[in-house]
Formats: C-alpha cells, sequence, structure tokens
C-alpha cells in the first residue's frame, strides 16, 4: 500500500432509511435523522440449544446493538425525520425506558427538543440516564406507562408537538425493516419469528414487514408469529386490560398495549400464538443467554427465547423447525436485574496467597 492511502472501504451501512427507502414514506425532501440504525447481528444459537437439548434451527436477531441499544431506533429514525420534514420543533413521548432513549437521542441529533414522560421508579436506570444525557426533559409520572401514555394522548391534542410513541404509524414503517434484515440475513424466512410483546407495536411492525416483502416478491412464505408478555402484565393473553401490571421485565410492564389489534392480527393471520411466560422463565432464559450465548440482553428481550423453551417442552415445534427470536435491547441498560440472578464478586486482599485461595478449585 502506498503510503497515505487507506484499503478500500468497506461499503458502509447507511441507515436503515437509506437501505430500504424503497419500502418507507420518504422522499427527497425529508431530511434524514439517522445514527446508522439496523445491521443488527443474525446470531445461529449452538450452546444452548445443546444444552437444552433444543432439536430447532435457532438464531437470535440481536437489536440491542441498535445505536441506543434497542430496536425502537428503527422507528425513531423515521418518527425524527418525518417530524422535522414537518417543521415540529418537539417530540413526545410515554415510555417504560428505551422509547425515551430513543427519543432523546434523535432529537438531539435533528436539534429539536424531546419531552418524556417515565413511570416513577419503575424503568432501568441505564435508559433514564440516556435520556436525561441526550437533553430531553423528563418528567417522573407518579402512576405505570399506561397513565403516562393517555397524558401524552391528550397532551398532543391541545400543543403542536409530535407523537413518537408507536401509535405514530411512521415508528412501526421504520420498526417493519427488521423483518426485511432476517430475511436478508438468513437467505430464507424462518418458520418462527418470536419476540417480547409490551405495547404490541413490534409484533404488529414485524408482521407489516414480511408480508411486504413477500407482496413485493423478495421472499415466497410468511412465518408464524409468536408474541410472549410477562405473566404479570398479559393483557392480550388474558384479553382484557390489566390495570396494575407488574413484571421484573420493566420495558413491558404494560397493561393496555396501543398495537393490541395489531398484535392479535399478526396472531390469527400467520397461525401463531400470543402466550405468557413467567418472571422466573423470563430471568432463566436472560440468564442462560448471557452464560452460555455472550450476549447481555436486557429481561424483556428474554421473554422471546423463555417463550419458545415454553412452547417447545410443549411439543409445539417439529424438529429441525427454523426459530428467530428477537432479542430486543442491550442488558447494559438494567444492570441492576444482574444482581437479582447472580451473587455478587467475593473480596479479597491484594495479596497472591490469598488470591490463589479464593480461586482454589479454579485456576
Ligand atoms: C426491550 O420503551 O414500550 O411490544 O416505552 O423496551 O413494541 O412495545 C418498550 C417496549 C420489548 C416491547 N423489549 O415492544 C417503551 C416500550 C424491549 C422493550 C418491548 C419493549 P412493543
Amino acid at each position: 500500500m502506498e503510503k497515505g492511502e487507506c484499503n478500500s472501504p468497506k461499503i458502509s451501512w447507511r441507515g436503515i432509511i437509506e437501505e430500504y427507502r424503497e419500502f418507507l414514506p420518504v422522499t427527497d425532501k425529508t431530511p434524514i435523522v439517522t445514527l446508522k440504525e439496523g445491521n443488527t447481528p443474525l446470531i445461529k444459537v449452538l450452546n444452548l440449544k445443546e444444552k437444552l437439548n433444543l432439536d430447532l434451527e435457532l438464531y437470535f436477531k440481536f437489536d440491542g446493538a441498535n445505536p441506543t441499544g434497542s430496536f425502537k431506533d428503527r422507528g425513531m429514525t423515521l418518527a425524527l425525520s418525518k417530524a422535522m420534514e414537518a417543521g415540529s420543533k418537539a417530540v413526545i413521548c410515554a415510555s417504560t425506558g428505551n422509547t425515551s432513549a430513543s427519543a432523546a437521542a434523535y432529537a438531539a441529533k435533528g436539534g429539536i427538543k424531546a419531552i418524556v414522560l417515565i413511570p416513577e421508579g419503575k424503568i432501568a436506570l441505564g435508559k433514564l440516564a440516556q435520556a436525561l444525557v441526550h437533553g430531553a426533559h423528563v418528567l417522573q409520572i407518579k402512576g405505570n406507562f399506561d397513565e403516562a401514555l393517555s397524558i401524552v394522548k391528550a397532551l398532543v391534542e391541545r400543543y403542536p408537538i409530535t407523537l413518537v410513541n408507536s401509535i405514530n404509524p411512521f415508528r412501526l414503517e421504520g420498526q417493519k425493516s427488521a423483518a426485511f434484515e432476517v430475511c436478508d440475513q438468513l437467505g430464507f424466512v424462518p418458520k418462527y419469528h418470536a419476540l417480547p410483546v409490551g405495547n404490541a407495536g413490534n409484533i404488529t411492525a414485524y408482521w407489516k414487514g414480511y408480508k411486504e416483502y413477500n407482496s413485493a416478491n423478495r421472499i415466497s412464505s410468511l412465518p408464524v408469529m409468536l408474541g410472549f408478555q410477562a405473566a404479570g402484565a398479559a393483557p392480550i393473553v388474558l384479553g382484557k386490560p390489566i390495570e396494575k401490571p407488574e413484571t421484573v421485565a420493566t420495558a413491558i410492564r404494560i397493561g393496555n398495549p396501543a398495537s393490541w389489534k395489531g398484535a392479535v392480527a399478526a396472531r390469527d393471520e400467520s397461525g401463531g400464538r400470543i402466550d405468557a411466560v413467567t418472571d422466573g422463565e423470563i430471568l432463566n432464559a436472560y440468564k442462560l443467554i448471557a452464560c452460555i450465548e455472550g450476549i447481555f440482553c436486557e429481561p424483556a428481550s428474554a421473554a422471546s427465547l423463555a417463550g419458545v423453551i415454553k412452547l417447545y417442552k410443549e411439543n409445539y415445534f417439529r424438529t429441525g423447525d427454523s426459530v428467530v427470536c428477537t432479542l430486543t435491547g442491550s442488558g447494559l441498560k438494567d444492570p441492576d436485574t444482574v444482581f437479582k440472578v447472580i451473587k455478587e464478586p467475593v473480596k479479597v486482599e491484594a495479596n497472591i496467597g490469598k488470591v490463589e485461595r479464593a480461586l482454589e478449585g479454579i485456576l
């Protein structure tokens, strides 16, 4: 190589809007607000399959690898771009944490205000830190997500600000890109797609994405959609809203999902299931994914694998079925939960003998 010459750069990923422009409602006039979201890893699951004796072809779509650490960035790039195009000066959302982190980051990038309402004491610290550091106006509501969402919906009726919860259709338009990526990365359509369900936007968006790719002849079959709610926050499974949802997976602590109908349609049109998993099953899957697959996802994300394990035990699948589980967010957002499943490390004096003794049987 000549001095001063670089290796030819690999063609770099341009973010989901540029990569999937033909499927998205943007024009030449839309200013694109992007942090180069998308193109997240699709990882073949091997250790876990062996450990649990799962006769499946299992993959994780790790959307925790997005710029703010969750799948929300896929929708937020489009929501912010369209808000900017419309001349909006501020965006607002209610959130269990990830939406607020993403809205704050993309609003910072776009140079407009973000206002976020979160349930007090019920969001992971990393998510709160993100909203704050990106300069959002953060209000902690003495109530839950569903109450915060009602307030936000009423506020946008009165003030000229843009709602960026998934009721904003651009959010789901952007999020459907994850389904495109799964097909592009795998080279085929998985038989099953499993994901956690909270406000039910993501399952709705994936189903839309798969159907659009099918209509455009990019793929020629559709997956069966499997959604999993936390047992203490499972309104769709129970068939009625829950006033006081509770779960360790605070991201999906939602009692009255905005995209309820979309989730039910995804389930019924694909011939799938929406089921509940307990906090114990969620934490067990969370720990397994970290310990033996090397992926640190947040508790809500692990509901996808917890659900697949549950259905596997019920003999729901056939031998060798392909299953993609979306891991929706990064575990780094919520380190507190680690200490619910793993002991604190031992403390040892700074002395080689003491260290050797502490490592007896390990060295
Ligand atoms: C990691 O951030 O609702 O069913 O306000 O953060 O599309 O709501 C987050 C939801 C799954 C559920 N996994 O997705 C919010 C919020 C993680 C999440 C979900 C969320 P949806």
